[in-house]
């Protein structure tokens, strides 16, 4: 699956029609936020039930910890031996920012093989982040303390991919901060789905303080979970966040819709990957380099640079 596009086409076909059944769970942070340590707990906890559980680790050439597939081998040490764990670590091998090429085709083998529950790691940096929210069935977003804990410093657009917000590292200094601005942050960005008076009237403080989850367009409440991913302390908690997130999903019809989005998006990949490959195929190199110049030297528009590589392709 990972050796190349024409290989992954040869055995999706034939593997297609098994897949659908995997709970696609996306954990995305920053790195070093304890990504890796939590899906070695998650893990184990889902397998309390007997569930098998597939994960795949995406990159591991992150800059910042350098040979981290090493690092999940030992970090994930204690899941080796138990045959309904399977571990991949993948390098993201030059999508910088983006989903590795192969991770979903990893995705669709675990999940015919029959892997009940399949945890995706990605580092959450821009668009890796948007992709596995678009790919997964349930996104757990990852924060660590003190990582500016005031709420315009938390990344924007985190709270349109994250079902479920954890702070982990709940052990360490200013975690209760963390979480208080996080849950800060959802409720001024999602007032409470059912708008009655007593909501109304409570500042934020007592909203929070009643351990009530914002509302979304959807329905579903986001809620701020707290974890020590080296002790497994909250992992139980953040297991059944994620189960509950599936029951929601199926009971809602937000399961279809989101196979619906990650169908659409997948295809929509696929064209874009086949397109930019068929222009590449067709254009000759110092074409294409001729017109970026034309670009860079303004005698030319990029729409105008676009519109004559589109029509050499002659597919109108
Ligand atoms: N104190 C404390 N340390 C933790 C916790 N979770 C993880 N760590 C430590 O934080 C470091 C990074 O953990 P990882 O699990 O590798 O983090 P990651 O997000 O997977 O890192 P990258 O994949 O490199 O982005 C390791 O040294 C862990 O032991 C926690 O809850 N508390
Ligand atoms: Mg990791």
């Amino acid at each position: 699956m990972e050796s190349g596009a024409a290989a992954a086409q040869d055995i999706v076909r034939i593997l297609y029609a098994h897949t659908g059944k995997a709970h696609i769970v996306g954990i995305t942070g920053s790195p070093g936020s304890g990504k890796s340590s939590l899906v070695n707990e998650l893990a184990k906890a889902f397998r309390v039930d007997g569930r098998r559980v597939g994960i795949v680790a995406v990159d591991p050439s992150s800059p910042f910890t350098g040979g981290a597939i090493l690092g999940d081998r030992v970090r994930m040490r204690d899941l080796s031996g138990d045959e309904g764990i399977f571990v991949r670590s993948m390098a993201s091998r030059g999508s910088l920012g983006g989903l590795a090429r192969s991770t979903m085709a990893v995705v669709k083998v675990l999940d015919a093989a029959g892997y009940d529950v399949i945890l995706v790691e990605t580092v959450g940096a821009g668009q890796a982040e948007v992709d596995i929210a678009t790919s997964a069935h349930t996104t757990i977003v990852l924060e660590a303390p003190g990582m500016g804990d005031d709420v315009q410093s938390i990344k924007a657009g985190i709270l349109e991919i994250a079902d479920i917000l954890v702070v982990n590292k709940a052990d360490q200094p200013g975690a209760n901060r963390t979480v208080k601005s996080l849950e800060m942050m959802l409720h001024l960005a999602m007032p409470p789905a059912i708008d009655d008076p007593a909501h109304r009237d409570a500042g934020h403080r007592d909203w929070v303080a009643r351990g009530e989850t914002a509302g979304r367009s959807d329905g579903w409440g986001v809620s701020v979970l707290q974890t020590v991913a080296t002790t497994g302390t909250g992992v139980i908690e953040l297991a059944a966040a994620v189960d509950r997130h599936r029951e929601y999903l199926l009971a809602t019809g937000g399961w279809t819709a989101r196979e619906r989005a990650r169908s659409r998006s997948e295809i929509e990949r696929l064209l874009r990957e086949r397109f930019i490959d068929e222009m590449n195929a067709r254009v000759p190199a110092e074409e294409r380099a001729a017109l970026i110049s034309a670009v860079v030297e303004r005698r030319m528009d990029p729409y105008a640079a676009a519109d004559r590589l589109y029509s050499g392709l002659n597919f109108l």
